[in-house]
C-alpha cells in the first residue's frame, strides 16, 4: 500500500516543483573599477557598494598595476594587497565588512580610489 501511494504521489509532487515559480539564487554581486589606457587612474575613483559584494579591478594599460590599502588609513589598512595586475587581467575582492577602504597602486601613488561598503542589513529582500 505504502508503495503504491509512493508512486501515485511522488509524479504530483515532482509535477509541483517544475510548475513554481523560480526563485532566483542569490547572485554576487560584481562591480568593476577600471584601469583605462594611458591614464594613471581607477574609474569609478569612487564607488559604493553593500556588504558580501564583489569588486573587480580590470586593467587596460599596457603596464602593471597592484592594488593595495593606503597604510594607516581606512576600516582595514590589510584589506587590500595584490600583485601587479597585468595588462588585460583582472583582480578581484570580496568586502565582508561595512567601512571604508581607500586604496592606491603602490608603483604609481597617484593613482587612487576609495570603496565604501555599507551594510546590506535592512535592505529590502
Ligand atoms: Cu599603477
Amino acid at each position: 500500500m505504502l508503495s503504491i501511494m509512493w508512486i501515485l504521489t511522488t509524479p504530483l509532487l515532482m509535477a509541483q516543483e517544475i510548475t513554481q515559480p523560480a526563485t532566483p539564487e542569490p547572485v554576487t554581486k560584481v562591480h568593476e573599477v577600471h584601469i583605462p589606457k594611458g591614464a594613471d587612474k581607477f574609474e569609478p575613483p569612487v564607488l559604493k557598494i553593500k556588504t558580501g559584494e564583489t569588486v573587480t579591478w580590470i586593467n587596460e594599460d599596457d603596464r602593471g598595476h597592484p592594488i593595495a590599502s593606503i597604510p594607516g588609513q581606512g576600516t582595514n589598512d590589510k584589506e587590500l594587497f595584490s600583485a601587479p595586475i597585468a595588462p588585460g587581467k583582472s583582480w578581484s575582492h570580496t568586502f565582508k565588512k561595512a567601512g571604508e577602504y581607500p586604496y592606491f597602486c603602490y608603483i604609481h601613488y597617484v593613482m587612487m580610489g576609495v570603496v565604501f561598503v555599507e551594510d546590506a542589513q535592512g535592505q529590502a529582500q
